[in-house]
């Protein structure tokens, strides 16, 4: 499958290359069942070409279905029918899919089929669902922090012995630093477009005309090749300021001191624990500080992890999940970027263009505004899947649902991440280009962040008041006079009308 393009795949694991086929499909039912951002699909196509062209050149026997072949049938299930008619095969081997309604498909296969289905599990993540099962079992609410603790032990990641190099499990205060005037952030990876990635875009351009998103420039790489060299590229160029400016938004400037590996390593051009090794090395060289290589670590090993933890053990009933009954249709403004809120603009024009958008865009600015404006759950997930390049469900689902939206209600993370304007300002330089002022707090120019805040805490007060980590915010809301209360609610009712005019 897409998201499996790795040459150590369980699935390959004693494979018979002068017996065994390979079977790799582009299929219409993976590229549409959501309407993929056309940047996503060209990436996903031609890492597939690429990967089966590599394969082919080590001595595999490779059949692959192109997207505009005549005969492609256009499912997986039925591009396996095609090939059990066109020849006798034995077995059926595969890796554990991404996504559960994948997991569903494949275990009807064996029946369906009359054929051995072998499903093997996805050994490429550094923690098995069973693991993380027995690690989650008797909890009733999850932390990241524990978890990932286990997994530095378990994996000796930078580690002394029993204890965490330089004292501390977590540098996450150190790496809260406001953006500077004149930073000097390098150019992202570029790859040179060749003739497979070229025939791909023209391809995207003809067959998925309306999906969202821009095909050019496309500079991704698509090989394993050049995503090592994207890799090295972070490791020596952004990682030692990867830490200080990890939350740090600036207009123009989508990349950051980000490591734009995550559409590498969800697919499998990269392994993560390659990634957690490299980034270890700088910081054991001295070319990286330990903030940096801790803080980036953590996210590889701890949250990916985690988050993939989470999925398997609580689907499918974690889709469903909504705490709040968010019920409020995403407006058309997530696809336009028709907004005068300039923060949204920016993040969303960035995912537009290229697919991608840092982790507190995601977080803090498109996420804060569907948690706060009481976006409908299913919909802004399904938003989410469609427009980022490294969005597959197990990794999407439980970023958008639990860390944003707190539609599990808590499982995954202690309390919902809203916010006023004050954090966008403080983190970014959004605010100076914004019809909004971020100072007002009510009225018609005030920054809509600050009156939705306290109106969505004033909406859900029944469910969050006990959160000890918000109850805080109940007092301040108390001391409010009426007329500010009103205030908000008012302006809130407004707003979240026009925004459909
Ligand atoms: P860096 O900031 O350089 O981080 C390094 C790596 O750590 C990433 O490549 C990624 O593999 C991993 N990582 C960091 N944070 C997370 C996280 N919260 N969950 C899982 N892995 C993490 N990540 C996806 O891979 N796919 C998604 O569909 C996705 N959707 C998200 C939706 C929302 C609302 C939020 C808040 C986060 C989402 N993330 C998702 C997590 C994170 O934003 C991206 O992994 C990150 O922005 C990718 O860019 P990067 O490679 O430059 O990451
Ligand atoms: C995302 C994607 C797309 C757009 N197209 C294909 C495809 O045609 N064939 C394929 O094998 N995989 C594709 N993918 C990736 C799959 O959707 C991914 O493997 C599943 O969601 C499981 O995570
Ligand atoms: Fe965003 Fe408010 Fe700042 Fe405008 S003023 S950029 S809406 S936070």
């Amino acid at each position: 499958m897409g998201d499996q393009l790795s040459k150590d795949i369980s699935s390959l694991k004693g494979c018979n290359k002068s017996k065994d086929t390979i079977l790799i499909c582009e299929v219409w039912s993976e590229a549409t069942y959501v309407k993929h951002h056309k940047k996503k699909i060209v990436f996903i196509f031609s890492a597939m070409r690429h990967f089966a062209k590599e394969l082919n050149e080590s001595g595999y026997k490779v059949s692959y279905t192109k997207i505009e072949d005549k005969h492609n049938s256009g499912f997986f299930k039925s591009e396996i029918a095609r090939a059990l008619k066109q020849q006798k095969y034995d077995q059926i081997v595969v890796t554990h899919p991404g996504e559960y309604r994948l997991e569903k498909d494949i275990k009807s296969w064996e029946t369906e089929f009359k054929i051995s289905v072998e499903i093997r599990a996805d050994d490429r993540f550094l923690c098995s669902p069973e693991d993380f099962a027995i690690w989650a079992k008797d909890r009733k609410q999850l932390r990241m922090e524990y978890f990932y603790r286990e997994m530095r032990k378990k994996y000796n990641v930078l580690m002394e012995g029993n204890q965490p190099i330089g004292g501390q499990w977590n540098y996450d205060l150190k790496n809260r630093k406001p953006p500077q005037k004149n930073l000097l952030i390098p150019e992202p990876y570029h790859n040179e477009l060749d003739s497979i990635t070229r025939d791909v875009m023209s391809l995207v351009a003809e067959h998925f005309p309306e999906h969202f998103g821009d095909i050019e420039p496309f500079y991704f790489g698509v090989t394993r090749h050049q995503a090592l060299e994207a890799l090295n590229l972070f490791v020596s160029q952004r990682l030692p300021n990867f830490g200080d400016y990890q939350d740090a938004m600036i207009e123009g400037e989508p990349w950051m001191y980000h490591s734009h590996i995550s559409f590498y390593l969800n697919c499998g051009l990269l392994l993560p624990l390659e990634c957690v090794k490299a980034v270890e090395k700088a910081y054991q060289n001295g070319k990286a500080p330990l903030n940096a290589v801790e803080g980036f670590i953590r996210q590889i090993i701890g949250w990916r992890e985690y988050v993939r933890g989470v999925y398997w053990l609580k689907m499918p009933e974690y889709a469903k999940q909504n705490f709040f009954e968010a019920k409020r249709d995403l407006p058309e403004l997530y696809w336009t970027a028709e907004t005068e809120m300039n923060c949204l603009r920016q993040c969303i024009l960035d995912t537009k263009k290229n697919a991608y958008a840092h982790h507190i865009q995601r977080l803090m600015v498109l996420g804060n505004f569907a948690l706060i404006a009481g976006l409908d759950t299913s919909q802004v997930n399904e938003w989410f899947l469609i427009v980022y390049a490294d969005a597959y469900e197990w990794v999407e689902l439980p970023n958008v649902s639990g860390m944003i939206l707190f539609a599990d209600g808590g499982y995954l993370a202690s309390k919902p991440y809203a916010a006023g304007g004050s954090y966008i300002n403080k983190m970014s330089d959004y605010c100076k280009n914004c019809s909004y002022k971020v100072s007002k707090k009510q009225g018609k120019d005030a920054c809509p962040f600050n009156y939705l805040y306290w109106d969505f805490l004033a909406r859900n007060r029944h469910k969050l008041e006990l959160n000890h980590r918000i109850s805080m915010m109940y007092k301040i809301y108390e001391r409010m006079d009426e007329d500010k209360k009103q205030a908000i609610a008012y302006d809130s009712k407004h707003f979240l009308k026009a925004i459909y005019d």
